[in-house]
Formats: structure tokens, sequence, C-alpha cells
């Protein structure tokens, strides 16, 4: 079947659905995994404190203080480098199974090279692994969340072919000291927002701003370093340790605009952009990127008059060592996006999204929240899901974030409906469509520093007081409800 059709079928049938069960208990698996999420750079603070290295954000939030919407910069943030033992105690309190955070690279390397490794940071997340061990939580672990050591933008960052190797040394001080502790490992937080933002736009530190070139280069190294440490860690520890390795890839839905033909096949390529670009390599029968990623950048490239694509090419060995290498897909789901195909004319200056030849817009009747992007559609998770059902056979997916930003204040019934209303399609699509769904992330924890968005975005169940002295957290009304869902399983 074609895709269109596919989708539309797909998205009747959905709609239907799940409007009509609304007073039915809803139940997950017994075997299903609640958890929350963190991002080190997001909550730890203590950016200086025994050794850590600086990052690209310490450079951007310390100079560029204007670049941050309210000039403010996460050197203490919530202080989680020293209030850990209170934070495993709320995930206590909610009752969760498992704890998704980040390590801060430069805390375990300060300049992100593995001659040098600082003990303090191997002895702080010790501590919270063992913390979280201690009281039943099992650690998922991210190694990288963004914050790349300063010392390695300095020579290309992730434009740097090398930094594979770099990744790969860091992964193996990470897997010798926590190895035997940590049950899962995501390399890499979305890689789609760091290579598009990072390295094409202006949404991030690295600013490079060099789309349609940079992003790709980008992209061609963390799928290398990806592929890399996971064979790293079969050939030298999968033998004597029980642990499983994934990427967590952010897809948005990329539902067409109308039911032109034109609109249909652009938001498919769009998927294509997004999603496929990053797990195409690692997740399809074949491997490589998207053919039709592969087509349309060759093309206007030559059309740019460029001697070769602006699209990098593995080698043989490189498809192979990609193909395969995650024992499941992370997925960060928010919200959707309507895509409509460009008329524009192609130029001569490079861009992703030229190449990719879609316009990303939002219905304005979607319910807004405090985050620009952010429209809450509950449907778009059921569609995901079953759009990488399709395209990858069918993988173990564990949905590694989804979450809202509100208001500051505790009585935060949004929240509780929009977990609520994105779970009960999650349901529909393990229950009805078969989607092999085996874990659900709220995003976040706690109120949190949100990157460009300083502390004025609050995606928490608990409320953090930023100002006062012990960065007091404060349960939010949803984390009730979540931690219901969480100990019955049931919505
Ligand atoms: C997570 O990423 C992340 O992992 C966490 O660390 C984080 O805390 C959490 O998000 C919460 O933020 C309006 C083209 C303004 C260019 C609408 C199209 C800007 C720019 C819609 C579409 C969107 C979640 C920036 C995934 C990056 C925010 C990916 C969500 C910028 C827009 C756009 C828009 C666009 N994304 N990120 N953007």
């Amino acid at each position: 079947m074609q895709s269109w059709k596919v989708f539309i079928t797909l998205f009747a049938a959905l709609v239907a659905d799940v409007d009509g069960v609304d007073e039915e208990k809803i139940c997950f698996p017994h075997n299903f995994l609640f958890g929350v999420a963190t991002a080190a750079y997001q909550i730890e603070g203590a950016w200086n404190v025994s050794g850590k290295g600086p990052s690209i954000w310490d450079s951007l939030t310390h100079d560029h203080p204007e670049r941050i919407v309210d000039r403010k910069n996460p050197d203490v943030a919530a202080d989680s480098y020293h209030l850990f033992k209170k934070d495993v105690q709320l995930l206590v309190k909610l009752g969760i199974q498992f704890y998704r955070f980040s390590i801060a690279w430069s805390r375990i390397l300060p300049n992100g090279l593995a001659n040098n490794v600082n003990e303090d940071g191997i002895r702080y997340y010790h501590e919270l692994i063992d913390e979280l061990n201690r009281n039943n939580i099992q650690p998922m672990v991210t190694m990288y969340h963004w914050d790349l050591p300063q010392y390695l933008q300095d020579f290309g960052g992730w434009t740097n072919p090398m930094i594979a190797d770099y990744f790969v040394d860091y992964a193996r001080v990470l897997f010798q000291n926590y190895g035997s502790k940590v049950g899962a490992w995501v390399t890499f937080n979305e890689p789609l927002s760091f290579c598009q933002e990072g390295y094409g736009g202006r949404e991030a530190p690295e600013t490079i701003e060099a789309s349609g070139f940079a992003d790709y280069l980008c992209a061609h190294n963390v799928l290398r370093a990806h592929g890399m440490v996971y064979r790293m860690y079969e050939r030298e520890f999968k033998a004597k340790l029980m642990t499983s390795i994934g990427i967590t890839l952010d897809f948005s839905w990329r539902a067409p605009s109308s039911l032109l033909a034109d609109d249909i096949i652009a938001a498919e390529t769009a998927r294509q952009f997004s999603i496929g670009w990053f797990a195409h390599a690692i997740f399809s029968k074949p491997g490589d990127y998207p053919l039709v990623m592969r087509k349309r950048i060759d093309t206007i490239s030559r059309i740019q008059g460029f001697s070769r694509s602006r699209l990098p090419h593995f080698t043989a060995e490189e498809i192979e060592m990609i193909r395969g290498s995650a024992d499941f897909f992370g997925l960060n789901h928010y919200t959707t996006y309507l895509i409509t195909k460009s008329k524009k004319k192609i130029s001569s200056k490079p861009s992703y999204y030229a190449d990719m030849g879609g316009l990303v817009s939002q219905k304005s009747s979607w319910p807004k929240t405090n985050s620009t992007w952010l429209k809450v559609v509950p449907w778009g998770i059921r569609l995901s899901l079953n759009w990488i059902k399709r395209a990858y056979n069918n993988p173990r997916i564990i949905i590694t974030e989804n979450g809202v930003s509100l208001e500051r204040g505790l009585r935060d019934k949004g929240r509780t409906n929009y977990i609520r209303d994105y779970l009960k399609y999650v349901h529909a699509a393990i229950t009805k469509d078969n989607c092999n769904v085996y874990g659900y992330t709220y995003w976040s924890l706690m109120d949190n520093y949100e990157w460009l968005r300083g502390f004025s975005e609050c995606f928490g169940l608990y409320k953090v007081d930023f100002d006062s002295p012990n960065k007091t957290r404060t349960p939010r009304m949803s984390s009730e409800y979540y931690g219901r869902v969480s100990r019955t399983k049931c919505l």
C-alpha cells in the first residue's frame, strides 16, 4: 500500500477508536516500565566543582547571557550534584521503576579525552547509581545529552571525524566503571536536535550555522560513534556484563497539512529527513541513509554546482557496523507538526530545509503550552509508534521522553491530562496495533534549566524553587497522578 493510504486508514481508525473508550479503566501490562528523566546540565549545577571541565553550554551561558531568555545560567541549577539523595527519595515517592539521567562527559573527562580521568566525577555517578540500586530503581544512563566538553568543540566538535574515537574512549571508561550496575545505556540524546540546531541553525552553542553541510557531517559522525560504541561493547564487555544499549531519537509526528498528494509525499519525506536520518542506518534492514535523502541531496548538490554530494557516504564496512547496533529504540515524542510541500525554487545556498522540501507549521487550534513549539496533539504519538513499527520491523521501543511545560504553580491539571491522553494513545498502539513498547518516561522529574529558554519553562512533576538556598522541591498535583499510574499501571 502507498504510504498516504496507510496514513489515512490508520488515522481514521485511531480517531474512531480512542475517543470511545474514555470511561473504561485502561491498564498496561504488569511488566510495563514507568520512569522519569533528567539531564546532567539541566539539573546538576556544580559546573566547575571538583575538577569538572567546561562544556560548550558553560561557555555559552557565561559568555553570551543575552542568548538565554532570562539571561540566567545553571551554574547551580537544581543543585542535584549535592542533593541527589533527596532526588532519589522523590523517585521512591513516585513509585517509578527506572530513572533516566545523563552523565556529564566533562565531569568524567575534563577535556573530553581519556588520558585524564577525574576521580571525583567517577565517584559522583557511583554514589548516584548505588543510591538508585539500593532503592530498587533501575538506572538508565544517557552518555551524551548535549554537553560537549569545550576542548573538543575547539577542534570541530561533531564535525571532526576523530570525535567518534574520543567518544568510544569515553564510553569505555563508563562501561569499565559502571557497566556492572547499569541495565540500560543510551548513547545519544536527540542527535537531530543538536546536529540540526547546533551545526545547521542558531538554537545551540555550537553556532556553526552551516545548514545542509555541517549538520550532515555531525549526523554522520554521531552515527559512526554510536555504531563503534556498540561494537566495542560487544568485543570488550558483552561476555562479562548484562546490559542493553540503544539510542534516543526525537520524532515529532509530521502530518500532511492537506490531503493533496504533494503534501502527503512531503510529509513522508520530512519523516525520512528527521527520524529516518538517524534511524534508517541503525534500525532498517539495508542500513545507510534513507534513499529519499540520498537522492534529493545528491541531486540538489549537483544542481548547486558541487562536485560531490553534501551528504557524506558511509563505507560498506561502516554500513555493516552501524546496521543493527541497538538493543532498543528510545523515542522522545512531545508534539506534532504539519508539513506543506515547498514551492520555492532551489537556490544556490545549501540548506537542510531546502533539501527536505517541506514547510513546517502547527495548527492554531491545537492547545498551547508554555513552549512555543509544543502543542498538545495526543494522537501523534500513536502514529509515530506505528510508523516506527512499520519502517523498522517492529523494534523494541521505550519512550524515553514525553512531557509538557505549564505554569509554575502546583495545581497542574493540564499536565495530568497531557500524561493521561498521551498514554491512552500509547496503550492503543500496544493493544490495538501490536507496537512493541515496553516503557514510558515522563520528562521531567523536576523543573530544570531549559537550555536557551533558561528557567522560564517548567516541565517538572516537582516544582523547584530556584531562588531558595536549598532549591526546595515541591510535588505538583500531577506527581500524585503519575505516581498512581506507575504503581498500578492503570490510567
Ligand atoms: C527535549 O527535546 C530535550 O531532550 C530536553 O533536554 C528538553 O528539556 C525537553 O525537550 C523540553 O524542552 C516554535 C524548524 C518555535 C525550525 C515552533 C521547525 C520554534 C525550528 C517548531 C518547529 C523547535 C525535545 C526546537 C525536542 C528542538 C524543541 C527539539 C523540542 C524549534 C517551532 C521548528 C520551533 C523549529 N525543538 N526539541 N522550532
